[in-house]
């Protein structure tokens, strides 16, 4: 009967195992709980290697486009406005990605695949517009600091 159980818990560990990879799901918004304006419902995600983020048009008129990364990293550039879109992250580092429509008006966000920040500096090297360009250096010292 041991022995029975043992094997029962290997198999049943080795169906478990895939199910740990992960969906998150981030809403693109006009305004957020915290007052905010065009923004995504979260400034910073973080993932394993291998989740998927998925992204919601909650409200109209936005849409994701990644402006940087890890290096090697290939993701879907400039998803459709209003339009819900999926990514799997396997590569660990930050990405960054913008709003196209809001990209002047901080609609810019941070994922960290890994808790990998090795390429953190190219980041914050990052060009961006508007009052995008402070938003991205607070959200880069607020990762710098591990918060
Ligand atoms: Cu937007």
């Amino acid at each position: 009967m041991t022995r029975f159980l043992s094997i029962f818990f290997v198999v049943s560990a080795l169906f478990i195992a895939p199910a740990y990879s992960d969906e998150k799901v981030i809403e693109m918004l006009n305004k957020r709980e915290d007052g905010a304006r065009m923004v995504y419902s979260e400034d910073d995600t973080y993932i394993n290697p291998g989740d998927t983020i998925k992204w919601l048009p909650t409200d109209k008129g936005h849409n994701v486009e990644f402006i940087a990364g890890p290096e090697g990293y290939e993701l879907l550039k400039r998803s459709k406005v209003n339009k819900e879109v999926s990514l799997t992250f396997d590569i660990p580092g930050v990405y960054l990605y913008q709003c196209t429509p809001h990209r002047t008006m901080g609609m810019i966000a941070l994922v960290v695949v890994g808790e990998d920040v090795s390429n953190l500096e190219q980041i914050a090297a990052t060009k961006t517009f508007g009052i995008s360009k402070k938003k991205l250096s607070s959200l880069v010292t607020g990762l710098s600091l591990g918060k």
